[in-house]
């Protein structure tokens, strides 16, 4: 087949990215069959805690009396103090305008209550329709938390699904704060001691095995301290070790891990109050040679570890890198992070997930990502082109594929 010339890889790129099927591995939305956990609108979007953080910047507010407002108060204060009193340039600022702006809001008119009205008309099926449509998403990875009690009385009674939320088994608690979760163990029946004795490990996997059958979920995941080590003689190690790694491998699922949180810096701020710190790398190594029977999926939150987990994703095939998280889903930063994965894995990972907690938000997360990860494209394109190596319209199709959905899906399935 005819290679795409130079001049119109950029075309060619771009109109491949454009009309991308998304999987999105990484999202805290919910199938509307779990209620109020799917959350949606403008209230929402500005309460969203990456924004809360940056209102207490220009605020002197005491936070409880923040937290003691109603939404709607909340979401008005940001409102003024981030948009009207600032201009919004912040990265999650300007994803709230850029959502405003794809459904076709008046962004220029500065009108919250235009705004609010809009989604007021809405239906929520409706709503989810009309994102799924506008971003070209497939499916979304929710996160599913069986040690939360809202979310896990849903489990108990859920009817039918939505195959467009996918399940991932989210066991921070367990993994965490163990003292507390297994409390809540015990009053739901299993057998379990602080002391994890053989007994306790042994119920341990039925809870966790007995959650995969409910959720049929993609994989298992926890995010984890800057401090995480692994081997570790600590409840953590000891339940990863032995609960973790092998339910995790009965059941082919990858473990997800999301490093290098430090949790409430600031508990004033509650959600918006976590850090970031550099983590150890040679953890990740250390289980991906150990367990090579094992699947990771695994991304860090420190810029400073970005380097050093692409290289051990070349040692590793049991290690599939992922996404931009957090405080990295920045456009300088994906710049960045996604060039030097490409330049060390080719296109051996996944470039982005949305983190998006409510709804609206993948509209923005995803099309500022996109034309990052278009960006990118086409330089290491126009550089094989360079050689006299022409990429053709179907093999740049196939590679947009891969980065946007099915590198996931072969990982899932290998
Ligand atoms: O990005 C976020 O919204 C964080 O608060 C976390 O939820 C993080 O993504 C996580 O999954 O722990
Ligand atoms: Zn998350």
């Amino acid at each position: 087949m005819k290679g795409v010339e130079s001049n119109h890889i950029e075309q060619a790129v771009r109109s491949a990215v454009e009309n991308a099927r998304i999987t999105d591995v990484h999202t805290h939305l919910f199938g509307p069959q779990f209620g109020d956990l799917l959350l949606w609108g403008i209230d929402e979007l500005l309460i969203y805690h990456y924004l809360i953080a940056e209102t207490f910047r220009y605020i002197d507010t005491p936070y409880e009396a923040f937290w003691n407002m109603s939404k709607r108060e909340q979401a008005d204060l940001v409102w003024k103090t981030l948009f009207i009193d600032n201009s919004p340039i912040s990265e999650a600022c300007r994803g709230v305008l850029s959502v405003l702006s794809k459904l076709g809001l008046d962004v220029r008119a500065r009108d919250l209550t235009a705004y609010r009205e809009y989604f007021e008309s809405k239906s929520v099926e409706e709503y989810v329709d009309l994102t799924f449509e506008l971003i070209g998403l497939d499916c979304v990875v929710m996160t599913n938390d069986p040690f939360d009690d809202q979310e896990r009385s849903v489990w108990l009674s859920i009817q039918g699904d939505d195959p467009r939320f996918r399940a991932a088994l989210r066991i921070d608690p367990l993994l965490n704060s163990f003292d507390t979760s297994c409390k809540k163990l015990r009053d739901w029946g299993y057998e379990v001691d602080t002391a994890l004795s053989e007994s306790t490990l042994s119920e341990i996997r039925r809870f966790l095995t007995e959650w995969v059958s409910r959720m049929n979920p993609l994989y298992m995941a926890a995010s984890l301290p800057p401090s995480f080590v692994f081997p570790e003689d600590s409840p953590r190690g000891r339940i990863i070790e032995h609960c973790v790694l092998p339910v995790c491998k009965e059941y082919g699922l990858p473990f997800g891990m999301m490093i290098g949180v430090k949790k409430l810096v600031n508990p004033g701020l509650r959600l918006a109050g976590d850090s970031v710190g550099k983590s150890d790398i040679e953890t990740v190594e250390r289980l991906c040679s150990n367990y090579p029977d094992n699947k990771f999926l695994v991304t860090m939150l420190a810029r400073e570890n970005q380097h050093e987990l692409a290289v051990a994703a070349r040692k590793y095939r049991n290690l599939m890198v992922f996404g931009c998280w957090w405080f990295l889903n920045n456009p300088s930063l994906v710049r960045e992070i996604t060039a030097m994965r490409c330049e060390l894995l080719g296109l051996s990972f996944i470039p982005q997930h949305s983190d998006a907690r409510v709804l609206d938000q993948v509209i923005y997360k995803w099309a500022h990502s996109k034309e990052i990860i278009a960006d990118v494209l086409v330089d290491k394109y126009n550089d094989l082109a360079a050689t006299g190596w022409t990429p053709t319209e179907d093999e740049i199709r196939r590679d947009v594929e891969g980065l946007f959905g099915k590198n996931f899906w072969d990982f899932i399935e290998r």
